[in-house]
């Protein structure tokens, strides 16, 4: 039995009421609440362990740095990378992803190189590498979708040629929900010598993942995505490849020597934290990443499961529904349309009924042009919500379809 209730006293935010009515969470793909467990380690590295990392030599200072690095340590067992110094602390996956395409970019493309993406990217992995394609005089090549949402795998492999110098796509989408196959598409990759980075924002807090088995060359994600705090993520990277790119912000701690003519650069994971990280934001990630060990990722993945399929039962029941992504390999969230009614109005009625969803082109704009539509309403669940939950979503969709299409 997936322990539903004790998870639920661990989010104190969801026990609240919004427009007189108990509050209920459909935006887990923006952002994921948090447990007491990640809100104390926050609360309890400022009230006890608060101090700059890696450079002083007092007790509070080593203390702090001896955290920072077993989280690194923790977030690679978590991932099941290699190497602790393949894991690098960023802002989140749009850091990770901004970092990789401008280093990347720098050292490794040229005019008439080729990028490989696809149309369902947030635009955290789609406008750094466009931009860095315009820079460089280089070629964005996309990959589209099926009727499903599902990813042209062999119209994604044909862009991949002699001029192909990396594929970054999503591992899960957050629109469509589609779990791309992404080992596959590494594999693929590889035998033709190109390195792949997956945009992992949708991923890890959904399925167990083991970037060694994939074998991916890059992997990001943002800590609050997954429970954890605002402001903290992370960038993998095989060792290989990291060592061969430049540094990405120049200052303190990514330093080894600095001379009046010339610097020379620290050891990975160094190299690519510049300035004081985000200290706090690290002990409440290891904290997040606690919880979900300890909840089970095979666990959360099969609970999802059971509400994705549960929400899309009832909510195809009810005519004029419109889905975007009906994939076989699904992640836990619903786009949808009702009728030809707008996103906006169907979000605001919802809203006013306690019940929090997305509305909008959720950062992908290619993609709402791909669909020809302006945009959804996204309800994303986490492994916090009920199937209580879910009928109160097709009760206030119905009464959202009454009036709109009144
Ligand atoms: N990649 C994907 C697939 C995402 O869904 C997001 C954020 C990002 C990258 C960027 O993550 P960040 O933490 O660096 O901002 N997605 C969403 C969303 O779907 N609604 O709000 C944010």
């Amino acid at each position: 039995m997936f322990p539903i209730e004790k998870i639920r006293n661990d989010f104190p935010v969801l026990h609240q009421q919004v427009y007189k009515r108990q509050l209920v969470y459909f935006d887990n793909a923006a952002t994921t609440q948090k447990p007491v467990q990640v809100i104390e380690a926050i609360r309890h590295y400022y009230e006890r362990d608060n101090c700059n990392i890696h450079r002083g030599v007092h007790y509070l200072s080593l203390k702090a740095t001896e955290a920072y690095e077993e989280a690194r340590k923790e977030v690679r067992d978590f991932i099941h990378a290699r190497h602790a110094h393949e894991i690098i602390f960023t802002k989140g996956a749009t850091e990770s992803i901004n970092l990789v395409a401008a280093t990347f970019g720098k050292w490794f493309v040229q005019p008439g190189d080729e990028v490989v993406t696809t149309i369902m990217e947030h635009h955290s992995n789609f406008v750094p590498w466009q931009q860095m394609c315009l820079e460089r005089g280089a070629k964005l090549r996309i990959a589209g979708i099926n009727d499903s949402g599902e990813l042209d795998l062999e119209g994604l492999f044909g862009l991949i040629n002699e001029n192909t110098k990396m594929v970054a796509l999503a591992h899960v989408s957050n629109v469509l929900g589609t779990i791309n196959p992404v080992k596959e598409i590494v594999s693929f990759a590889h035998e033709r010598g190109v390195p792949v980075l997956i945009d992992g924002a949708q991923g890890v807090s959904h399925l167990p993942v083991d970037v060694q088995d994939l074998d991916c060359d890059f992997y990001c994600f943002s800590g609050h995505k997954m429970y954890g705090p605002m402001g903290i993520g992370v960038l993998y990277g095989k060792e290989k490849i990291l060592e061969e790119l430049p540094p990405y912000q120049l200052g303190g701690e990514m330093i080894k020597d600095v001379f009046l003519d010339h610097t020379t650069f620290n050891e990975l994971p160094f190299k690519f934290e510049a300035g004081t990280p985000n200290v706090a934001g690290v002990a409440g990630l290891r904290a997040a990443i606690k919880y979900l060990q300890e909840t089970g990722m095979t666990a959360i993945a099969a609970y999802e499961e059971m509400l994705l399929r549960d929400a899309t039962a009832k909510l195809s029941a009810i005519p004029g529904m419109r889905f975007f992504g009906t994939a076989a390999h699904k992640a836990s969230l619903i786009s949808f349309l009702i009728g030809q009614t707008h996103p906006f109005d169907t979000g605001s009625i919802i809203d006013k009924l306690g019940i929090a969803v997305r509305t909008g082109h959720h950062c992908a704009m290619p993609l709402m042009d791909y669909m020809k539509i302006p945009g959804t309403v996204r309800a994303s669940f986490a492994f916090y919500n009920t199937i209580e939950e879910i009928d109160l979503l097709v009760a206030a969709i119905e009464k959202a379809k009454e009036m709109l299409e009144d």
